[in-house]
């Protein structure tokens, strides 16, 4: 049996260890003196080897695929150490990295980065992942133990401190283009003992803020509990974002990948790949593994809501990759289970892939520095609200943050829906009437919508802010409602703008029609006939918005002498004197302007009065004595105050 496998393997491995040689000095061939050997027959001699050469081989023809950019990738430089509670970037690795990523032809960079808990092969994993990316001909001729690059190791000591990168950028065929980089890093092992929570939190989040791909790496089974330490160290992060005034991290296509080591479960058959899995979309995840991620993230709450931070979640198991984890391994890649070898070289392809397609998760090679930089500012500030404080206390300050976030959404929306904000002010928007403001006009309306939605967001707060204690619900109700009476005013005066905008908008309209009226008086009536319903139709809004009709009139009429000031006199007095000749003997301007006030308005003296008592605050019938010139000499008033307004200006001017 062993025979004719055994042939058909050595010639493979001669193969594979030729083209080694090939490359040079660079990399010493440490597979050379195994050839021939005991251990080398001893290992290879087996039906499962044969198949994973087998399988290698057709792995040398989908591995073809990867762009080698240099024959020897240099080893992996500390980017990020932890110092005294600080995380601080070593400068002459990251000028080392810059200079790679300058040198490379790629305009944006697609981080992958491992992390997760301590001494469970995440250094390994990315070593060999530089390795096929390096070139998936020959990724497993040399000894592993050599030229890693980046450092593994095996015992109980921990290997990786802070936070490593290959100063290096690896391309695939679709870089070529979408011109997406890959960069690979390493993280430090997370709950190891004497960390800090914000230690552990901080290098996740570091990781998850840079990476178009973290690869969460879990050994045997992911449970929930880690589920939920990732999502809250993601809370974290985004908690101090807004501390600090800045948008929450984007999940733009960000992926979280938990990477499921020494999966025992795996169908055997399965790991042969004998049926070509992987499709243009990188290979499928399993039943099994979607049936993890179901059980896992989908259904549990934590899982969830790390849907805020990544676009898209995955799950992938790799099998036991045999003994390669006892002390006295030597690092011949022999030793590695055919099962590992061909899942891993399949993930790598399809990671990869996905990577450099993730143009929106990638950082732009110019930005990089900066991006890390501000990151590293960042994190370090969070020390101040999580030193000295339980996960608990921490999770409690997270649960009252987000409430209070969501508290003020509720009250934006619900004084939207009252019409008492504006969405905004673009024309287009104004047209399809996606301007809330319809009531701007309404200052008590205004008042009692924001009133509502004080409420409102103070019920929201209290119904979600599940993990503080009453006192602290009750401070930060009292904070919340203290912020948003402060928003009060603003919302008024923006009110105020957006009316007189409306109002302007008619006056203008008025002064037009009663221009072309003049100038043209046979269109006079028609232009007539279109204008009243127009005055009609506004005059209407304003009364369905419950609003204060005198006022508006006023404002109205103010906003059309302001509207005139600013037209050409001669056109001004020419064209109102032909139409109302009437009223040219009197000289008095003013007297046209109330004349057109008047007639806008269209209402009765007696309601003209009632309108008047309330706008000056009159008991009802304060006015009863007044007649109606007597009233137009308060509207007049009003004339007056625009009038002087306008001689100020003028002054000024
Ligand atoms: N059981 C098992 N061991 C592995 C696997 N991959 C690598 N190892 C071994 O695990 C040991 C630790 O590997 P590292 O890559 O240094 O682990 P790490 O998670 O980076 O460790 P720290 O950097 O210390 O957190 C080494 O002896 C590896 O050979 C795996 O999939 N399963
Ligand atoms: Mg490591």
């Amino acid at each position: 049996m062993a025979a004719l496998p055994l042939c058909t393997t050595t010639s493979r491995r001669d193969a594979a260890l030729r083209q080694t040689s090939a490359l040079g000095d660079s990399r010493p061939s440490h597979g050379r003196h195994v050839v021939g050997s005991r251990s080398f027959v001893n290992a290879f001699a087996t039906a499962g080897a044969c198949r994973a050469i087998r399988r290698s081989s057709k792995h040398t023809a989908r591995g073809t695929r990867a762009v080698s950019r240099a024959l020897s990738v240099p080893q992996a430089v500390r980017l990020v150490s932890v110092k005294e509670g600080q995380l601080v970037i070593d400068d002459a690795s990251l000028l080392r990295l810059v200079t790679a990523l300058q040198a490379s032809s790629c305009t944006h960079i697609a981080v992958i980065s491992i992390a997760g808990a301590l001494r469970q092969g995440k250094s390994f994993f990315l070593d060999l992942f530089a390795r096929y990316l390096e070139s998936s001909d020959s990724w497993l001729a040399d000894s592993l133990q050599d030229h890693q690059r980046f450092h593994w190791s095996s015992g109980m000591e921990r290997v990786t401190d802070g936070v490593w990168v290959c100063p290096h950028v690896f391309q695939v065929p679709s870089s070529e283009k979408t011109r997406v980089g890959i960069l690979l890093m390493d993280t430090q092992g997370t709950y190891e003992p004497g960390a800090t929570r914000w230690q552990n939190d901080s290098l996740l989040g570091l990781a998850g803020l840079l990476s178009s791909t973290l690869l969460f790496n879990i050994s045997k089974q992911l449970q929930e509990d880690t589920v939920e330490d990732l999502q809250a160290a993601m809370d974290m992060l985004q908690m101090t974002c807004r501390q600090h005034g800045r948008p929450p991290p984007r999940p733009d296509s960000k992926n979280l990948t938990f990477l499921v080591r020494d999966w025992a479960h795996a169908d055997p058959q399965e790991l042969l790949f004998e049926d070509d899995l992987a499709t243009s979309q990188g290979l499928p995840m399993s039943d099994q593994e979607q049936s993890v991620l179901a059980s896992f993230v989908h259904s549990t709450t934590a899982g969830q809501g790390l849907g805020q931070f990544f676009e898209s979640l995955h799950c992938r198991t790799l099998p036991h990759p045999g003994h390669i984890d006892r002390p006295g391994w030597t690092g011949l890649s022999s030793d590695i289970s055919s099962g590992f070898i061909n899942k891993c070289g399949r993930l790598f392809d399809t990671l990869a892939d996905a990577a450099s397609a993730q143009a929106c998760a990638a950082i732009g090679v110019q930005d990089f520095e900066q991006t890390l930089k501000e990151f590293v500012i960042l994190l370090n500030s969070t020390q101040d609200f999580t030193e000295g404080k339980s996960r608990s206390a921490v999770l409690s300050d997270l649960s009252m943050l987000n409430a209070m976030d969501r508290a003020r959404s509720s009250y934006r929306a619900n004084m939207y829906r009252a019409g008492a904000l504006m969405k905004g002010k673009a024309i287009p928007q104004i047209l399809l009437g996606e301007v809330a403001g319809t009531r701007a006009l309404v200052a008590q309306d205004l008042a009692a919508a924001h009133r509502d939605s004080v409420a409102v967001a103070g019920d929201e707060l209290r119904r979600l802010a599940l993990f503080s204690d009453e006192c602290a619900v009750a401070q930060s109700a009292s904070e919340l409602e203290e912020e948003l009476e402060k928003e009060l005013p603003r919302l008024q005066e923006e009110n105020r703008q957006w009316n007189q905008q409306r109002l302007n908008g008619l006056a203008e309209l008025t002064l037009a029609a009663v221009t072309v009226s003049g100038l043209v008086p046979p269109a006079a009536p028609g232009i007539a006939a279109v204008m009243m319903p127009a005055y009609a139709l506004q005059l209407w809004r304003f009364k369905i918005a419950g609003g204060d009709f005198m006022a508006n009139s006023i404002e109205l009429h103010k906003a059309m002498l302001r509207t005139e000031r600013t037209w050409a006199k001669d056109v001004r007095t020419s064209a109102f004197r032909k139409l109302y000749g009437c009223f040219v003997d009197s000289s008095d301007e003013m007297l046209l302007e109330v004349f057109v006030f008047t007639e806008l308005r269209s209402f009765t003296s007696s309601r003209l009065r009632k309108e008047l008592e309330e706008l000056l605050g009159l008991q009802p019938g304060g006015l009863q004595s007044y007649g109606s010139s007597q009233l137009m000499g308060i509207v007049l008033e009003a004339s007056e105050e625009v009038q002087d307004e306008g001689r100020h200006s003028a002054d000024e001017g």
